[in-house]
């Protein structure tokens, strides 16, 4: 086990535990949650998988000493709802800032740290967007150099789908994030990136998988190769597991848009509720 408990804090607690119907609502509650992540995980009949079934095909591929990394995107949500992590320090998601580009920099950067004494000895599997990718990939080169082994999964869903979610949800019609909504040559038909192929350009193994069978054979197989894998697969940017907070972004107050004007009245009802300091 690679954590540390805090000494004093155990000390401190001494023989205290909680009360027993708190535990018992604690666990009947997680129970509750975890039915919830088996409807969304489990495979439906939907032309690409949704994020929540990608994540749970990954969940079920890792093994205990595995770290799953993820920053930006409908990554950070989706992992920190989906993720049922085996073992303390396998999951490492960069929510404060959400940068993309930190998740293949974190992966090479989790294999180095991999061999050193004490570690685990695990596999980083890194959870990437679309859009993250095009922006910081480098660092599959960097791994493939050093002859770190990560296995990166790129999610290919057409864009910047949560900031496409974001900005309907604040009223405005989606424009710029989605290809099909962008000022393009043919917006009905635009031209998708060769993941697979542009990563095997740097040095990795790449694969790109049609379907969530062939991400889990493809699992397999990447478990065995040396240095980055890249696996690509199409996903879906509409489906999201519910359970998120409210997101503070400012929406105008004056606009010609009846929806901008709602949203704005919801903005003030989240911001009427908020707690400062909590
Ligand atoms: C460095 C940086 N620039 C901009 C953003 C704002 N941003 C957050 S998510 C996102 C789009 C990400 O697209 P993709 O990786 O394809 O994930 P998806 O939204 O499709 O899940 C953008 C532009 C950010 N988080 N980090
Ligand atoms: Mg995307």
């Amino acid at each position: 086990m690679r954590w540390r408990r805090s000494r004093s804090l155990d000390a401190a607690l001494g023989a205290w535990t909680a009360p027993p119907e708190r535990m018992r609502k604690a666990k009947d509650l997680f129970a509750e949650w975890n039915a919830i992540l088996d409807t969304h995980q489990k495979p439906a009949d939907m032309p690409v998988p949704s994020y929540a079934q990608v994540i749970g095909v990954l969940n079920k591929a890792a093994r205990p000493e595995d770290t799953l990394i993820g920053a930006a995107g409908g990554t950070p949500g989706e992992i920190t709802k989906n993720w049922r992590v085996k073992n303390p320090n396998t999951f490492d998601c960069e929510f404060g800032f959400s940068c993309m580009g930190y998740e293949i920099a974190a992966g090479w950067g989790c294999a180095m740290a991999q061999e050193g004494p004490g570690a685990a000895g695990g596999i980083p599997i890194v959870m990437v967007g679309d859009g993250t990718y095009m922006m910081m990939n480098s660092d599959i080169y960097s791994a493939a150099l050093t002859g770190h082994k990560m296995i990166v999964v790129v999610c290919d869903n057409g864009g910047y789908a949560v900031i496409n979610r974001l900005q309907q949800f604040k009223g405005v019609p989606g424009f710029n994030n989605l290809l099909t909504d962008c000022r393009i040559k043919d917006r009905n038909n635009p031209l998708h990136v060769d993941f697979a192929k542009h990563a095997e350009a740097m040095g990795a193994k790449a694969r790109h998988c049609e379907d969530l069978m062939d991400l889990e054979a493809a699992l397999e197989w990447a478990r065995g190769e040396d240095g980055p894998v890249v696996l690509s697969i199409a996903s879906d940017a509409w489906a999201w597991v519910p359970g998120d907070a409210d997101w503070d972004v400012g929406v105008p107050e004056i606009s010609q848009y009846e929806a901008v004007r709602e949203a704005r009245k919801a903005h003030d009802a989240i911001r009427a509720r908020q707690r400062v300091g909590v």
